[in-house]
């Protein structure tokens, strides 16, 4: 990509989206273009047309989808699996109607079964059964990779397809219904904290493992691929390490100062036992991530704290 290319951040407002739009002018790509939600309803095939129509964008970043935790994830699949698939179809297939260079799909380690052998390799993918809370998101991004993947083998675009594990960072959703983990388990001891509370509850037995990646190393991870990666076949984004979910419920204690006990809520699920990645690909084409998980919680928390 060119520094004047025009650019289409989709998503640009998200947790992920907002990170790319950083990573883009600090590197001093200077010709983004970035539509409010309200102006553009991604679900809707008209008007996502008459967008890329108008605009005729040379990149696409396609950061735009529905996301949540485990428990948004368990409690509306229904729109997990519309909402995803109706913004990856539109937005993928107006991207070849008005030949877009190249655009990059953001999927999720969830695509993953369940049980697959870890870390995880791209080549598991559809090897097995899905875990039951995430299917719905999980068969969409599925088939974002495989409408990338068609999409090129029948017309030649030069689509490629980005799979991240589990992301944190500034600008991350922190409602205690509806969001990861690691923001989750941020607010809910800084809040004990300041109110004097001596214990916090934390979901399920603590006892799954998650890789963590900072959201600005993502950031740095895609444009890299934007720039130095096309091929066909998808590629996993993480920092090879992970932890147990009470162990980065400590962490987070010891980074807020939450002196207090840890329980837990057996009525809320688990999850997947593990979804550690399989890095050693995007680590031999050249980049590997910066931010460790306790430096990047502390900087998640001081942002959180300037929004309270
Ligand atoms: O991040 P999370 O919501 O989603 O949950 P997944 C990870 C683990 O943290 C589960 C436990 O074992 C939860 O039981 N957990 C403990 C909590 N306390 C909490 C809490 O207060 N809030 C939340 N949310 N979890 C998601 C998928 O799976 O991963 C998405 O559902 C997406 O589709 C995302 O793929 C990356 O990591 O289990």
């Amino acid at each position: 990509m060119n520094k004047n290319s025009k650019i289409y951040v989709a998503g640009h407002t998200g947790l992920v989206g907002s990170a790319i739009v950083r990573k883009l002018e600090s590197s001093g790509y200077t010709n983004l273009v970035l539509k409010n939600y309200p102006g553009l309803d991604l679900k809707n095939q008209v008007e996502v047309n008459a967008f890329f129509e108008n605009e005729k964008p040379d990149y696409v970043i396609l950061a735009a989808a529905k996301v949540g935790g485990i428990h948004a994830n368990n409690t509306f699949p229904a729109e997990f699996i519309y909402d995803n698939l109706m913004i990856e179809s539109n937005i993928i297939h107006a991207a070849y109607m008005n030949n877009v260079i190249k655009l990059l799909f953001l999927g999720s380690s969830c695509i993953y079964p369940k049980f697959a052998q870890q870390p995880i390799k791209e080549e598991y993918l559809l090897t097995g059964l899905l875990e039951p809370t995430n299917e719905a998101y999980a068969i969409a991004k599925i088939a974002g990779i495989e409408l990338c993947k068609f999409y090129r083998r029948q017309y030649g675009c030069n689509f490629i397809s980005a799979m991240p594990t589990n992301l944190y960072g500034i600008n991350d959703n922190f409602n205690l219904e509806t969001s990861h983990v690691l923001p989750a388990l941020i607010r809910k001891f800084h809040e004990a904290k300041i109110n004097n509370q001596q214990e916090v509850i934390i979901w399920g037995t603590g006892k799954p493992k998650r890789e963590f990646l900072f959201v600005d190393d993502l950031a740095d991870a895609l444009l890299f691929l934007m720039n130095n990666y096309n091929e066909e076949p998808h590629i996993n984004i993480g920092t090879g390490e992970d932890i147990s979910i009470l162990d980065v419920a400590r962490l987070i204690a010891k980074v807020v100062g939450f002196k207090g006990e840890i329980k837990h809520d057996l009525s809320k699920p688990d999850g997947t036992p593990r979804k550690l990645l399989d890095v050693s690909k995007i680590n031999a084409a050249g980049w590997k991530h910066k931010t460790s998980l306790e430096e990047g919680i502390r900087i998640s928390y001081n942002w959180y704290l300037t929004q309270k």
